[in-house]
């Protein structure tokens, strides 16, 4: 059996989990936030047997799309201004990052 972490962004988040169920697929979702921009996003625990891990990718694949967003600029720690930035930068943030790690024990009581 395996444990699939997904990181995905809000705006998908909704038509994954449809997607999830109506794929028979049994999952948990949290809200997260990422360590870079510091927005919201969410993090899906989706535990599957080890043949069904790749209709899994599949299905966060299709419903996770890659956009673009805008950081607002940081000041600099400490006043150095050489490296402060004072424009918004673009980054793209991706559609999905995902774990698949193995599960040594599977238990529902
Ligand atoms: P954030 O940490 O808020 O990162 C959002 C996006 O900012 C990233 O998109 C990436 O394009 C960019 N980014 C992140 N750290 C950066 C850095 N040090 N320098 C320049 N740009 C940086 P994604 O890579 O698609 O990641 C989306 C979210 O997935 C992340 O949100 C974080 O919550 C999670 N994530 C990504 N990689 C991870 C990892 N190795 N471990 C745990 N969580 C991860």
């Amino acid at each position: 059996m395996k444990l699939v972490v997904a990181i995905v962004q809000d705006k998908d988040s909704n038509n994954l989990a449809n997607a999830l169920v109506k794929g028979n697929f049994k999952a948990t979702k949290l809200a997260s936030t990422g360590g870079f921009l510091k927005a919201g996003n969410t993090t899906f625990f989706i535990g599957t047997e080890d043949h069904k891990v790749d209709d899994v990718l599949t299905i966060i694949r299709d419903n996770c799309k890659n956009r673009d967003q805008l950081v607002a600029p940081i000041s600099p720690m400490g006043g150095n201004a050489d490296s402060y930035i004072p424009y918004p930068v673009n980054v793209k943030v991706g559609g999905a990052t995902v774990f698949v790690l193995p599960v040594d024990q599977f238990e529902r009581f």
